[in-house]
């Protein structure tokens, strides 16, 4: 794993390509990390239609930060097996290591390694690219003016997972305040740290919409996204606009999601834009796919090296 997911889904492949998962008890499927901690499991129901020749079972989303993993699925020496000799391509920052596997009579993590890699091969999973935000920072209008009770109390509550409910004053909610008539500022405008660049997917903006305070708090008309690899003005891409936002009249926990493909940074800038008094935010994420960092690719050139002199001192060899 070369980037932060979030895994969804756990699969088996229908070997025999039937359509019909031929296995003579609901093959329990897991994930190891690198301690040998079973990080999830599920069992696929018998019963599962397959999707692109694989039998898929939701499981709780489930964190899987940067290391090395081994997946492994039960099989009963029915029909349903696994592939010899496969060829194997991976989704983006995913590598393949080699094939394991076990031979035992319960639910165990697959250890043994055989020297033909691509052996073993029999499991898939379904995942969603994250880019975890380590901090973040207001640096437009709107923070300092707000009450108390609308204040982001402990600065993480963009970001710690929980999304407010209906009433504003959920203290889960943060509150920007920019009296009408509207000049154009930011409200408010935030700046996310990633941590490490990302080449961007998608952000999802949680905000809320309500008539409790007599249509006070509305949805932002616009998001001006732009990104940078340093925290500095001049570093910021131009801002890109964003005006998805639901504001038809109602009293709603609302999110917005939009698409950043095409931007790469490390720091992203969000300056929302709102002609009513306050805008109300519960949560910001984003999904993005790593970007290696120099030395990370200088020990990939460098494995091609000792990868390109054994081929070569084989070939001397004959
Ligand atoms: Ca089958
Ligand atoms: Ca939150
Ligand atoms: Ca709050
Ligand atoms: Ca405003």
């Amino acid at each position: 794993m070369q980037s932060p997911i979030e895994v969804t889904d756990l699969g088996k492949f229908d070997y025999d390509g039937d359509d019909v998962l031929d296995d003579t008890a609901a093959p329990q499927i897991g994930i190891w990390d690198s301690s040998h901690a079973l990080v999830v499991s599920t069992a696929i129901p018998t019963s599962t239609t397959p999707e692109n020749g694989v039998f898929y079972a939701p499981i709780t989303p489930t964190f899987l930060n940067l290391g090395t993993y081994v997946i492994g699925v039960q099989t009963f020496y029915d029909k349903e097996r696994f592939s010899w000799d496969s060829n194997i391509t991976t989704a983006r920052a995913i590598q393949w290591n080699e094939g394991r596997f076990n031979l035992a009579t319960t639910f165990t993590e697959p250890v043994n390694i055989r020297s033909q890699p691509t052996c073993y091969f029999g499991t898939n999973f379904k995942f969603d690219y994250l880019a975890p935000v380590e901090s973040y920072v207001y640096d437009g209008s709107g923070q300092g003016a707000q009450p108390s009770s609308f204040l982001d109390t402990d600065g993480i509550e963009l970001i710690d997972g929980e999304i407010p409910g209906t009433s504003y004053t959920d203290p889960d909610w943060v509150g920007f305040r920019d009296d009408p008539p509207d000049d154009g500022t930011s409200q408010p405008q935030v700046t996310f740290d990633l941590g490490r660049t990302y080449d961007l997917l998608k952000t999802t903006i949680t905000y809320l919409q309500s008539e409790e305070a007599s249509g006070t708090i509305t949805a932002p008309e616009e998001v001006l996204i732009s990104v940078s690899d340093i925290y500095d003005e001049a570093g910021f891409s131009t801002p890109v606009s964003f005006t998805g936002f639901d504001g038809t009249v109602g009293t709603e926990v609302r999110q917005a999601a939009f698409d950043l493909t095409g931007m790469i940074g490390r720091f992203v800038r969000l300056d929302f834009r709102n002609t009513s008094q306050w805008t109300f935010l519960g949560e910001v994420s984003f999904n993005g796919i790593m970007i290696p960092e120099p030395a990370t690719l200088w020990s990939a050139v460098l494995g091609l090296l000792v990868l390109l002199s054994c081929a070569r001192r084989r070939r001397s060899r004959e």
